[in-house]
């Protein structure tokens, strides 16, 4: 098994970094704030960040939230300035050794959910979503914009974005946007499909222009998740993985345990292995257990820690059941 087991950690602090390598963990996602002030991911403070990580035995191997790309999403002036402190941030993180970035080009919103406190099994809270709330959402301060739009703002960020990247040695793994519809308050969203996708990666061929495969939001596209593994994952396009189960589609779903979902995490794994997937793979958006704080939806430590304990099963089950002797699997651990 290539893969790397990883983990966001929030805070990130000398406690939870020995709780990650305690579970088994060997790389860490990071993340950095960045303001207008503060636009650019600086190569000192990445540093920091990065020595932390391997003082404490890890390996902080990508980094997510990108830099603000908000106006390069929205193809607003000021467009060229922004994309030139991405495009900083970028030779900043091959310089610490960090060789992916995984960012998204959804515009105005992020990753929206109707409710974060849907109840899950036991009484974990889960977030949801439901289209029909906001079917007839009017549009927000960013206006409107349509999916030809995003379009070209996406080739424009990538024309420069990406010969900086491939420069710097660092991967750009694209997240899809998460529910994959379009439009949402009144904003064209694109990486919504599969076929997006390989549109995208046509469009700005290179080595460095790959994918984050978040589970979650192509279970929500109803696509067979271990056939889009292969889809991706033979060409080598799988950069970064988010390990995620839900149940329903894009219009209405609701987050679960990694273990009671619709897709078959056995088969989502075993896919992994087959194309030989050797980037990190972190859970994402695990349901909040008791004794949880309740201030970060999809965040939480102890969800974090059974979606861990969860994975690496599955990690053993299927070297066990490839190697065809599950007890050569397990030596070595
Ligand atoms: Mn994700």
């Amino acid at each position: 098994m290539k893969m790397r087991l990883s983990l966001v950690l929030n805070p990130l602090t000398d406690s939870t970094l020995r709780l990650a390598k305690q579970i088994g963990v060997t790389d860490i996602v990071g993340g950095m704030h960045t303001s207008e002030k503060e636009p650019v991911w600086e190569l000192l403070p990445l540093l920091r960040l990065k020595n932390e990580v391997a003082d404490a035995g890890l390996d902080l191997t990508v980094m997510e939230g990108a830099p603000p790309m908000e106006k390069a999403k929205l193809g607003l002036p000021g467009r060229d300035e922004e994309i030139d402190h991405f495009c900083q941030s970028l030779s900043n993180l091959g310089q610490a050794g960090i060789r992916i970035v995984c960012y998204n080009f959804m515009a105005g919103l992020g990753w929206l959910r109707t409710s974060s406190s849907t109840r899950g099994r036991g009484g974990a809270r889960v977030t949801s979503f439901e289209y029909d709330s906001i079917r007839h959402a009017r549009p927000t301060k960013f206006g409107t914009l349509i999916e030809e739009q995003v379009w070209e703002n996406y080739a424009y960020f990538m024309e420069k974005v990406l010969p900086v990247a491939e420069e710097a040695g660092v991967n750009l793994a694209l997240h899809p946007d998460d529910p994959p519809l379009s439009p949402v308050f009144g904003i064209a969203r694109i990486f919504t499909r599969m076929e997006a996708f390989d549109r995208a990666l046509e469009m700005a061929p290179g080595k460095r222009h790959g994918i984050t495969f978040c589970q979650g939001c192509f279970a929500e596209m109803g696509v067979e998740i271990p056939k889009a593994i292969h889809h991706f994952g033979d060409k080598g396009k799988i950069f970064f993985a988010h390990f995620r189960n839900l149940r329903g589609d894009a219009y209405k779903f609701e987050e679960t345990f990694h273990d009671e979902g619709d897709t078959d995490m056995f088969a989502a794994m075993r896919a992994y292995h087959e194309v030989a997937f050797d980037g990190p793979i972190r859970p994402d958006h695990v349901p909040e257990m008791e004794g949880d704080p309740d201030d970060r939806p999809g965040y939480t430590i102890q969800g974090r820690l059974y979606a861990v304990g969860y994975m690496k099963g599955l990690m053993d089950a299927v070297d066990a059941v490839t190697c065809g002797n599950g007890a050569a699997a397990f030596k070595g651990r």
